[in-house]
């Protein structure tokens, strides 16, 4: 069973898609781990974000990052890290897919709503990042058999 890190950025948090966000990743049978609301440092969000550094809009994005509220989580799935990426369409909203989260509500490249996991590596070091051990909960829902 496959986790991955997703986080709804400070534009997802101020525009109230929290909701709308965790009920389309609930019905779709994925399971909620951990989820947080939370406000990441400078510290944080150039680590989590540490391998664009060398990007042009690497400064823009740490800033937008920590100018608000993020809402953190950790899903847990069959195969969520990639069907998670699909779910929230390409990394350009204005591109994006209707039907996926940035394709219904961003416009904005540098403010698309969510964040998701790459890969298993990646989804394993930003767990790290945003939560403790204790705080991931492991837990079996009767409807997984169902999904
Ligand atoms: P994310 O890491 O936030 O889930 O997004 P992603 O994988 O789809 O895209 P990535 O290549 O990792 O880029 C990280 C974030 O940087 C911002 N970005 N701005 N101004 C630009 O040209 C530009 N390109 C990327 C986006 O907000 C993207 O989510
Ligand atoms: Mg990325």
């Amino acid at each position: 069973m496959e986790r991955t890190y997703l986080m709804i950025k400070p534009d997802g948090v101020q525009r109230n898609l929290i909701g709308e966000i965790v009920s389309r990743f609930e019905k779709k049978g994925f399971t909620l781990v951990a989820a947080k609301l939370t406000t990441l440092s400078k510290e944080t969000a150039e680590t989590h974000y540490g391998e664009h550094k060398e990007r042009p809009f690497f400064g823009e994005l740490v800033s937008f990052i920590t100018s608000g509220p993020v809402f953190a989580m950790v899903w847990e799935g069959n195969n969520v890290i990639s069907t998670a990426r699909t779910m929230m369409g390409t990394t350009n909203p204005a591109e994006a897919a209707p039907g996926t989260i940035r394709g219904d509500y961003g416009v904005q490249v540098s403010m698309n709503v969510i964040h998701g996991s790459d890969s298993p590596e990646s989804a394993e070091r930003e767990i790290a990042i945003f939560f403790k051990e204790e705080e991931l909960n492991t837990y079996e829902k009767n409807v997984n058999k169902w999904v």
